[in-house]
């Protein structure tokens, strides 16, 4: 029996237009597993529109929400573990506004926030594992400590092939130029849509790569060969 496809969407940063002209494309099917790698909130136009598309996509489709470091800190505001400030100022700002103009913390919806909580720290399938910034290569998948590898940005640590040998995609370090980062042992898909880039999606197994922009364009491609 034919499994699904496994696609894989990188940071989308509040950019809901962006993500409805790629879900779109996409046309996802309840066979298909669509691995969100985080940072779906923060810096861009309407966080909210994007948590309530995530929540409908879960209903079509195996939706598997990674955690990104930008979830985190919206959940340790919610939990006093940080101040509310640390947030604001690194996107969250942009995030209460979606639910109203100024809005407050207590105003994000209890709903987005249960939602939040169900997130992971990764996927893996039998050639490839998924999670939002970094990993160390020789710790095991279920000891990585992704609290802090979920900040790690590639550019300060580019790590070598995981000992499991599956490929690892990743997203969190913006490749600001709109080009996928392949590594060959590693990709990087976050192409940096908020900053006017693009929302890639890509399916690892094919190498099929999905691409659509807050000005509502799309288009498809191939995974370009390891650099
Ligand atoms: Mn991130």
């Amino acid at each position: 029996m034919a499994g699904g496809r496994t696609i894989a969407i990188g940071d989308i940063h509040g950019c809901a237009t962006a993500l409805r002209t790629l879900l779109a494309a996409l046309e996802l099917t309840s066979n298909d597993t669509l691995v969100m790698l985080g940072d779906a909130i923060d810096r861009g136009p309407d966080s909210r529109d994007v948590l309530e598309q995530l929540l409908a996509s879960s209903e079509k489709c195996h939706l598997v929400p990674i955690l990104g470091n930008h979830e985190q800190m919206l959940l340790d505001a919610v939990d006093d573990k940080i101040p509310l400030q640390d947030w604001l100022i690194h996107g969250g700002a942009e995030t209460l506004d979606s639910y109203g103009p100024g809005a407050a913390l207590a105003e994000v919806s209890q709903e987005h926030i249960d939602f939040l909580c169900t997130w992971g720290d990764y996927h893996k399938t039998a050639d490839y594992f998924f999670a939002h910034g970094n990993y160390l290569p020789k710790k095991k998948l279920s000891k990585q400590p992704w609290e802090e590898m979920r900040w790690r940005s590639l550019n300060y640590f580019l790590p070598g092939p995981h000992k499991s040998g599956k490929i690892a995609v990743l997203g969190h370090t913006a490749n600001k130029q709109g080009e996928i980062a392949n590594h060959g042992h590693l990709i990087c898909i976050d192409t940096y849509c908020h900053g006017g880039g693009w929302l890639t999606a890509l399916e690892p197994a094919t190498s099929i790569v999905w691409q659509a922009n807050e000005a509502g364009e799309s288009q498809q491609a191939k995974l370009t060969k390891a650099c």
